[in-house]
């Protein structure tokens, strides 16, 4: 099983230590392509030295790649929202994992596409349980 995990990289990585649990979680269902998005190191700028083609090529194969599309939305992300919609239009199997709040909004494209398994959570815990159930029911 592979898995693509997306997460906001320039739009902001407040969440980064979130992704970089729940991506550890996900290695128990595969092996998770997208490893780096969970690096503390890696900044808004992020992979400095890579270009923005190289950077768009390489991950539109691996979601070409990928059995799984899982994404943590929370944090409002340009590059996660156009990976969505490109996994959404290659038949993907996916999971958005959305902590609510008022200041972050889930955008209706996301919320509204069904397509696409969407379900809130509080916490790692909740998260971690959520992805359970979901590899439960693609298996
Ligand atoms: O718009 P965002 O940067 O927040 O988009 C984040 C999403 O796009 C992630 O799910 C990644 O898979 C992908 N992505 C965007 N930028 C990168 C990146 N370096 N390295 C790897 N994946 C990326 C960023 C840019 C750098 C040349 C300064």
């Amino acid at each position: 099983m592979k898995i693509y995990f997306a997460g906001s990289i320039r739009g902001g990585r407040d969440d980064a230590e979130l992704y970089h649990s729940l991506i550890q979680y996900l290695t128990k269902y595969g092996e998770v392509l997208t490893e780096h998005i969970g690096d503390k190191k890696l900044s808004s700028k992020g992979e400095g030295t890579l270009d923005n083609k190289y950077i768009h090529d390489r991950d539109m194969e691996w979601i070409m790649e990928a059995d799984v599309i899982v994404g943590e939305v929370t944090q409002v992300s340009l590059g996660v929202g156009y990976e969505l919609g490109r996994a959404v239009e290659n038949g993907k199997k996916i999971l958005c994992l959305y902590r609510p709040s008022e200041d972050k909004k889930l955008s209706a494209m996301i919320a509204g596409c069904r397509e696409i398994v969407n379900r809130e959570y509080n916490d790692l815990e909740e998260g971690k349980k959520i992805i359970d159930e979901f590899f439960k029911d693609i298996e």
